[in-house]
């Protein structure tokens, strides 16, 4: 084995949390473009006479004999910015449980090119799916099994990174702090949320479920939860490089397990409601008859949801209480890999006293055999004949 022994941050050794972030920006760039422009065509309608979604053209209040506009293309132009704005909120969080889990298993991320593959995938796919949100909208039907094909394709990517975060606990040396435990709380949603999108991304089984509480529970789960977990993950791994102090682990414990049970305690009874043919986006139901017994089951997501919610005053607690009394944080209190963790508690300007560090390796040299500790930061330079592993 040739070993190039290359210096410097290379876009292989970037850990995936950036990666993430990398690939967010350039799906931002690419869609909320398009958003743009239907909301500029949606001014020139509404104030200028033109009727780029209007099915009719007005002159003065009279109807043309021309044909006019499309409602439709609205639909088309604002969910090709819709559905890819799912991983710009996803993605990051994505990043940062990768980050996290395979930092609190004390193992190397499994299949780190496959993540960063997936990401790219899923990144590419995002942009050729949006015309699953309309496939009740009187798009051609034809159009609606091309964009079941792309849709269902992201199941692809998706399962190799759930299978690549279970495959990273597996065996590990699990240290369960609850930055820990809110990124396994991420791996248990997205696959949660991933399977019902399997049902919703195909047009035939969508058509029995569009618009109930089935797809309110899919997306809060996938993109609602998910996202929350990773950014309270996020938060609770960071803590320490943020404000140099620590926050307290019984609280955190606390905040995961209360907001947990209650996540799965809202989301998980509207499948049914929602297969039970519930709509979504009506301010009341008891209009319809049909659905008086359902009352009972919105009533135990109501009492889920408020309970959940009060209980996210545990974590601001938390977070503001520490940053003033919280216990001093070491340099690097989860014996991390990457750079950030280099730097010295009190924050200086250019991050580093004196010159900055080479990067010599992956950030994920996690239990390396030959080794003295579980971690090597990536400042560390490679020993004589030790290799780089995850090529
Ligand atoms: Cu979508």
């Amino acid at each position: 084995v040739i070993n190039l022994r290359t210096k410097g941050m290379t876009m292989t050794r970037l850990p995936l949390t950036v990666w993430a972030f990398f690939v967010t920006a350039i799906i931002g760039i690419v869609s909320f473009p398009v958003l743009f422009s239907a909301a500029l065509l949606l001014i020139f309608d509404r104030s200028f006479g033109t009727s780029f979604f209007l099915s009719d053209i007005f002159i003065q209040g009279e109807v043309l004999h021309y044909q006019g506009g499309s409602p439709v293309l609205f639909e088309h132009l604002f969910w090709f910015l819709g559905h890819p704005e799912v991983y710009i909120v996803l993605l990051p969080a994505l990043g940062i449980t990768s980050e996290i889990i395979a930092t609190n298993s004390r193992k190397p991320i499994f299949g780190y090119r496959a993540m960063i593959a997936s990401i790219l995938a899923i990144a590419f796919l995002s942009t050729i799916v949006w015309g699953h949100h309309m496939f009740v909208s009187g798009m051609n039907p034809f159009l609606g099994s091309v964009f079941t094909f792309t849709t269902l394709l992201i199941a692809i990517p998706s399962a190799v990174k759930a299978f690549n975060y279970i495959t990273t606990l597996w065996k590990g040396n699990l240290q369960l702090n609850p930055a820990m435990l809110f990124s396994i709380g991420l791996v248990s949603t997205f696959i949660t949320g991933g399977l019902t999108g399997i049902i919703l991304g195909d047009s035939t089984l969508d058509i029995n479920v569009h618009d109930t509480y089935f797809v309110v529970a899919h997306f809060h789960l996938v993109m609602g939860i998910s996202a929350l977990y990773g950014f309270f993950a996020g938060v609770y791994h960071w803590f320490p490089k943020m404000f140099g102090k620590m926050m307290n682990k019984t609280l955190g414990y606390v905040h995961f397990w209360v907001t947990a049970v209650c996540a799965y305690g809202v989301f998980f009874p509207m499948h049914f409601i929602g297969m039970a043919g519930l709509p979504r986006r009506y301010y009341t139901n008891s209009a319809f008859p049909l659905f008086d017994e359902l009352a009972d089951v919105n009533v135990l997501i109501t009492i889920f949801a408020i309970v959940g919610a009060v209980f996210q005053v545990v974590f601001f607690w938390n977070f503001f209480y520490s940053i003033f009394y919280g216990k001093k944080a070491s340099q690097n209190p989860w014996k991390s890999n990457t750079l950030e963790w280099t730097t010295p508690v009190e924050h200086i300007h250019g991050n580093w006293p004196g010159e900055i560090p080479e990067v010599h390796r992956w950030a994920y040299d996690y239990s390396k055999p030959g080794h003295d500790e579980d971690f090597v930061s990536q400042i560390t330079p490679m020993k004589d004949g030790e290799e780089e592993l995850h090529h």
